[in-house]
């Protein structure tokens, strides 16, 4: 008999928490683990990936916002469970944090982290969803952990990562950093002054283990000036101004904008939002993958809900003609042109 997850297991789990069949969700979960998959195998190749494909389903307007939501609660339900009935040996390696950084909700994606490294050894304190800076700070300074593990799950976040990394460091606690919001291998992390990164938690488990001393990477220079200039900063208070001239435009050139509903309007402004919000994460780690990732995102999200693609087109133009004092930031939006073309 196998003891890894097959594509049916995760078939089968997928239509379970589709449903929302928090019992049966479990009792399979448990099945798995009792046939001899390993309980951490159980989290990453069937929890997650099944995690992953609930958000595509999402992004594709397959499935509602409310179906998602009841599908998390049901695989948080089957992590508790497998935590519950394989308790970890004794934890020796020492005691590690793991937070999201604030305005970070994802906290399911930290979760299965924190549940891998606690059945490798770790003293685990999990924190949960958006957790702010100074209590984090405040926290580490009480309980004097050996590492914190910084979760950020969305681009969105990195500012607030990169601020929470520093101030974690001044309290000589190295910092891990992994979720998908750093990017691929969680590169982001390391241009934002993580000690070390983890591109899954799998990787999380080998760099724990061999990272010699759990010391400060005192050895590579901090990354004060990893960016040469603010734009990111500026830009991102100039948010609302930019949304506004979106809006105007968008309205001028496609006249059914302008009779939106309020629900419609707030939907439009919060995706003009995202692009400014996205635009400012690119800036921060001066990569324009992240922007242009973002788009490629953005236009599966738009295109499944039959918004037309030449209103992005004419967002990117406006901005750029409004920031046209911030090279870095024209040149990702030319970038992001670009690939919308492509
Ligand atoms: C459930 C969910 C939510 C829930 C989260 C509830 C919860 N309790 O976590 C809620 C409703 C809050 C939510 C909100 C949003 N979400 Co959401 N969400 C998801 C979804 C479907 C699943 C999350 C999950 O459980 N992942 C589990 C696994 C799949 O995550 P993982 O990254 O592989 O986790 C591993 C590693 O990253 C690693 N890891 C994690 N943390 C750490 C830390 C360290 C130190 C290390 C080393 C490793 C590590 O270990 C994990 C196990 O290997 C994802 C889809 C996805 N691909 O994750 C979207 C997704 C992340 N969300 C998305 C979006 C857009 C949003 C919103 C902006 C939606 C909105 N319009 O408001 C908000 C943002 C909220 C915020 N600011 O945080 C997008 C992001 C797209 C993008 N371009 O970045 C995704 C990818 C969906 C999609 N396909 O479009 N979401």
């Amino acid at each position: 008999m196998t003891t890894a997850v097959s594509e049916a297991d995760r078939a089968g789990y997928l239509a379970l928490v589709g449903q929302g069949a928090q019992a049966p969700a479990v009792d399979f979960a448990l099945a798995l683990a009792e046939r001899g998959v390993p309980p951490r195998d159980v989290l990453l190749d069937l929890v997650a990936p099944t995690q992953a494909a609930i958000g595509d389903l999402w992004a594709r307007n397959e499935w509602s916002v409310a179906q998602e939501h009841a599908a998390t609660h049901v695989s948080e339900h089957v992590v508790a469970a497998l935590a519950a009935h394989h308790r970890p040996g004794a934890a020796e390696r020492g005691i590690l944090v793991v937070a999201c950084v604030d305005g970070e909700w994802h906290a399911l994606p930290a979760r299965l982290f924190a549940e891998v490294v606690r059945w490798d050894g770790w003293d685990v304190r999990f924190l949960g969803a958006s957790v702010p800076g100074p209590h984090l700070i405040s926290y580490l300074h009480r309980h004097g952990p050996d590492v914190v593990a910084v979760s950020c799950s969305v681009p969105t976040r990195l500012a607030a990562a990169h601020r929470v990394i520093e101030a974690a460091q001044s309290t000589a606690t190295p910092v891990l950093a992994g979720g998908r919001g750093f990017g691929p291998a969680a590169r982001w992390g390391r241009t934002l002054g993580a000690d070390r990164v983890a591109g899954d938690a799998r990787e999380a488990l080998g760099v724990l283990r061999s990272w010699p001393g759990l010391s400060l990477a005192e050895s590579e220079p901090r990354r004060e000036s990893f960016v040469s200039d603010d734009e990111h900063v500026l830009i991102a208070k100039r948010g609302p101004q930019l949304v506004a001239s979106g809006m105007e435009a968008l309205a001028e050139r496609f006249p059914v904008v302008g009779r939106y509903t309020p629900a419609q309007r707030e939907a439009t402004e919060f995706d003009l939002g995202q692009i400014v919000e996205f635009l400012c994460a690119g800036l921060l780690v001066d990569d324009p993958e992240l922007f242009g990732t973002f788009l490629d995102w953005l236009c599966v999200v738009l295109g499944t809900r039959r918004v037309p693609l030449p209103t992005v087109d004419l967002v990117l133009d406006v901005y750029q003609q409004q920031l046209y004092d911030f090279p870095r930031a024209r040149a990702h939006l030319a970038a992001g042109h670009r690939r919308l073309a492509g």
